[in-house]
């Protein structure tokens, strides 16, 4: 009886090939794995896509089914082994434009070749077994399948693939839509997957660049040139050759501003920073899919972000014309100070494109359980290691910081929380507070230790949310937090997030009321320094300028405007939160969105590599 029973060839390959990727992502490649959760799918991942792919094998006559079996899990293993070569060298694993890179080929040989290591070898253990088993002397372990059993297995196999896609989606939703990060793909679907995700990514960007052509530029200009004004402000110049220091409050929110839990501030040092500073307290962020990655990507461009999945992600091959690339002639050395996986966002690749000189990422930090809290370092001992690195930087320099605490689910344990949570339903928002205070002390400190360093004086620092961290899924514990019902007007004003912009040693600090965006700090900071910028595309103004913007818009084509807020197909009156004629919101509504079409426009066509951004020496290989 059991003589009678031989497991079949392609789910004996299935199984080893499986065991071997899971060895591989759990021990071998530093995947962090945060709960049992993930433990599960990843475990699961590398058995249901490996099923998958050999279960193919049944389709095919028992000859070839063997032919298929060895070779396909001989490229299997190369796969893993190419990927795994080159983790070793970059932390990383390979995408599809680098592959393309035809320079980059080099580089990936000899990173993979040098990175050999005798146990590799064990990699290729059931290679040599599925080899053995596929004599012609070996018989038993193929068969001709019914087209019945066929179709059953062929099933099976894709609805346990189907079960570890469900189960990614569960613990990281929108995990495809998005992207996140490549360790994030690899260890909830697989290096296979992976691949597959970032040729279908890679491929549509590709196209969609190849069908534009430099025409449609044109057009873009034209809009530009008669809707976009430049002006200059009085502030023109203030921060010629000073250091420029963003800070990216990570999920901060303008309602935080100013307001108390049980009789205690919950932004003490923000409010009084404000009140040294110009506070922009109707600065609204404009992000989408890609959240902190989308703020970056308007801060740096003053473009939009893409409608779907993040921009850094879809299209960081592209040709940009971003702050950090512009300065540089301008003798700036820039900088992102960020305590997370370098490839999360895509932000290793993507800073690049930027013209960042450097990124500060998890691996320049020392991060162990003492010190990290939720997401990853917390952020007082990420400012406090951060600073010798800004101290032996050149200067001047341009400089970003990205903090990490204040993050979804706002995790914090009773000894670093310093006020109350809030009591409502929503577990989120009572969680909220203590983590904006969080990093609010981790704000005060950095200003004490820039003090200290000397920085402070020569440096001009800008504070902005990047996006909301509570979305309207709680609007009811929102409403019971500001004391009214949360209506889609108050939706829209929920998306204020603060901006502060503090200059050391001036005396015209004031509060700002004027409506303005995310897209508006790339034109402001050029100004600020001094810098023409004369032959650009933006689609923001300078936020000291007199001229007020035309409106903020919101990627789903809602916007702002002094008078009025549009959301939901509704015009509201901004000051009073009441519903308006239609009428009032009419003409704007269409130029939202030939707006945003633009913007899209260019980042699809990849269309500034046909832009003459002038000759500086910087630009003269963009103007090929
Ligand atoms: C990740 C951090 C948070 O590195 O920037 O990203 P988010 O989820 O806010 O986009
Ligand atoms: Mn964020």
């Amino acid at each position: 009886m059991l003589q009678r029973f031989k497991m079949p060839l392609f789910l004996i390959a299935a199984l080893m090939f499986g065991l071997k990727s899971y060895i591989l992502y759990r021990f071998v490649f530093d995947l962090s794995i945060e709960n049992t959760m993930q433990e599960i799918i990843l475990f699961v991942n590398p058995f249901a896509t490996s099923i998958v792919i050999f279960s193919f094998a049944v389709l095919m006559k028992p000859e070839r089914q063997k032919k298929y079996i060895k070779y396909m899990a001989l490229f299997g293993t190369i796969l893993l082994y190419v990927n795994l070569g080159y983790y070793r060298n970059f932390t990383d694993f390979i995408t599809l434009p680098t592959i393309m890179q035809f320079k980059n080929l080099g580089d990936l040989g000899s990173s993979a070749t040098s990175s050999i290591k005798m146990g590799d070898i064990l990699l290729f253990v059931d290679i040599i077994i599925l080899f053995y088993l596929s004599r012609k002397s070996q018989t038993g372990l193929v068969y001709q399948f019914q087209r019945k059993s066929k179709l059953s297995i062929l099933a099976l196999s894709f609805a346990i693939l189907l079960t570890n896609f469900v189960l990614a989606e569960i613990e990281r939703p929108m995990l495809f839509k998005r992207g996140f990060d490549r360790e994030y793909l690899v260890k909830n679907v697989g290096l296979f997957n992976y691949h597959v995700y970032d040729i279908v990514i890679n491929s549509k960007t590709k196209v969609q660049k190849v069908l534009a052509d430099g025409s449609k530029l044109n057009d873009v200009e034209e809009y530009v040139d008669k809707n976009v004004d430049q002006p200059k402000s009085d502030l023109w110049g203030i921060a010629k050759d000073k250091n420029i220091i963003y800070i990216s409050l990570e999920s901060v929110q303008s309602f935080v501003i100013n307001k108390k839990i049980n009789g205690e501030e919950i932004t003490p040092f923000l409010n009084d920073l404000i009140e040294d500073s110009y506070y922009f307290k109707n600065f609204y962020h404009q992000t989408n899919l890609g959240k902190t990655s989308d703020s970056e990507f308007i801060v740096e461009n003053s473009l939009y972000p893409l409608p779907n999945g993040s921009v850094f992600f879809t299209h960081a091959q592209n040709d940009y014309h971003a702050v950090p690339e512009i300065i540089k002639d301008e003798g700036y050395y820039s900088a992102v100070f960020h305590a997370n996986n370098k490839s999360f966002w895509n932000r290793d690749v993507m800073y690049e494109s930027l013209g960042y000189d450097q990124f500060y990422s998890e691996r320049f930090y020392n991060v162990n359980k003492e010190n990290t809290i939720g997401w990853g370092l917390n952020d007082k001992s990420f400012f406090d290691q951060s600073i010798k690195y800004l101290e032996s930087m050149p200067k001047p320099f341009y400089s970003k910081f990205i903090t990490l605490t204040n993050h979804h689910p706002f995790e914090l344990d009773e000894k670093n929380a310093n006020i109350d949570q809030f009591d409502s339903n929503s577990r989120t928002l009572n969680q909220y507070f203590p983590t904006v205070r969080y990093t609010d002390e981790a704000v005060k400190q950095f200003f004490e230790q820039l003090k200290e360093s000397g920085l402070y004086e020569d440096s001009i620092i800008i504070l902005y949310g990047d996006h909301y961290g509570i979305s309207d899924y709680h609007n009811k514990a929102m409403g019971q937090f500001l004391g009214k019902k949360i209506t889609p007007y108050d939706n829209i004003q929920l998306q204020r997030v603060p901006l502060i912009v503090h200059i050391p040693g001036n005396e015209d600090d004031r509060v700002i009321d004027k409506v303005s965006g995310q897209i508006d700090l790339k034109p402001t900071v050029l100004n600020m320094l001094g810098i023409e910028n004369k032959n650009d595309i933006t689609f923001g103004t300078d936020l000291f300028a007199k001229k007020p913007n035309d409106f903020i818009a919101f990627r789903n084509g809602d916007f702002v405007n002094e008078e009025n807020v549009f959301t939901e197909g509704t015009c509201y009156d901004r000051k009073t939160g009441e519903e308006v004629d239609m009428k009032a919101c009419e003409p704007l509504k269409d130029k939202v969105l030939e707006e945003l079409g633009y913007s899209d426009e260019l980042i699809y066509g990849d269309l500034f590599r046909f832009f003459d951004f002038g000759n500086t020496p910087n630009n003269q290989n963009k103007n090929k």
